[in-house]
């Protein structure tokens, strides 16, 4: 399957799907070096500071719902508190509400979120995560069935999201343009690749499929996306993705200097990686938004793909957690978000 989609990429030029999720094959990584004005100080204005204490506790906070797998009440009760929350700090909320069809044949009832600041600006910027958790452990040895934490594979992405709209709120100077916080569902009730049943196509990230097909507002545009998939663990490497470097190379460039330049080389790594699907990938190729994926990338994985060793295992849980992987990422996306 695996070169059949290599071939039909390289025919097709379709960037969607290059490596199965379970499966992605290691290689295709290089290491180049660091442009040498990258290590000086940070240049343009000054972001407020990124609160990674706060960012940890709405890790926690998601995880003591329990899983968010859809159609279970933990899933129901975190999303009602992502949207007061967001609410509380100043948003213009909007939920997107809609049913999809999981890989199993579940009908999953499934909630976009979406949140804005400074909703009349014309030039805006979009962030994303998925809020919904795996419904199995299909990568673990025990309790595969039983559905993981997701405190990381989940909760990371939207504890920094979370904690961008607190910062905002509070701070006297707002970007200048408008933030458009989006918390996609669905993203993670994909077919595992030992399941029994025929590979079909597009079952990962249900929420952003179907938000690039049915706008919250018609006509959305926005300059650019930048999504937070797995941006918790401790150690955390990001490399520069094979999907984000084919439609948003700039905003690599922009996000992996403004890293750099803020501290974080240790972090945003000029290490290349194959394309993955993840929602960007929908949103790139369907809405036609350039986007981005921050995401974890582990050149010495124990299953041969790029990710983590927690990854769609019970071990994704808050003892891999570090406030500092949530600081450099959320201290690099506002600044990058204040500097445009
Ligand atoms: C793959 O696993 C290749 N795609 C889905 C991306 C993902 C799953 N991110 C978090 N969980
Ligand atoms: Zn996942």
């Amino acid at each position: 399957m695996k070169n059949k989609l290599n071939l039909l990429t390289i025919v097709l030029g379709s960037a969607l799907a290059l490596y199965s999720c379970d499966s992605a094959e290691k290689g295709g990584a290089e290491q180049s070096t660091v442009a040498a004005d990258e290590a000086a100080e940070p240049t343009g204005v000054q972001a407020p500071d990124f609160n990674a204490d706060s960012a940890y506790k709405f890790v926690a906070k998601q995880v003591a719902f329990g899983p968010r797998v859809p159609n279970t009440q933990a899933h129901k009760a975190t999303g009602d508190w992502i949207i007061a929350k967001l609410k509380e700090y100043g948003a213009d909320v909007q939920v997107q509400e809609f049913q999809m069809r999981a890989f199993d044949g579940t009908m999953l009832n499934l909630r976009n979120i979406i949140a804005s600041y400074n909703p009349e600006a014309g030039t805006r910027v979009m962030l994303a995560a998925h809020w919904d958790t795996r419904p199995f452990a299909d990568k673990d040895t025990n309790n595969q069935n039983k559905p993981i934490d997701g405190a990381n594979d989940g909760g990371s992405g939207v504890a920094v999201l979370l904690e961008i709209a607190r910062t905002i709120n509070e701070a006297q100077q707002k970007p200048g343009v408008g933030v458009d916080l989006f918390f996609f569902d669905g993203e993670d009730y994909g077919q595992p690749d030992n399941s029994d049943l025929p590979y079909q196509d597009d079952t990962w990230c249900l929420g952003s499929q179907y938000w690039s097909r049915n706008m919250h507002k018609p006509n959305y545009k926005a300059k650019y996306g930048i999504l937070l998939d797995m941006v918790g663990a401790q150690n955390a490497r990001f490399a520069r993705e094979g999907t984000s470097m084919q439609y948003a190379k700039n905003v690599v460039d922009k996000v992996w200097k403004a890293g750099n330049q803020l501290g974080y080389p240790d972090y945003f790594k000029y290490v290349n990686a194959p394309g993955i699907t993840d929602d960007h990938a929908y949103i790139n190729a369907i809405a036609k938004i350039p986007m981005i994926d921050i995401i974890e990338y582990n050149m010495s994985s124990i299953d041969g793909d790029f990710f983590g060793d927690y990854h769609h295992r019970h071990s994704d849980s808050m003892a891999i957690i570090s406030p500092k992987t949530l600081k450099a990422v959320g201290q690099t996306v506002l600044h990058v978000v204040y500097n445009e």
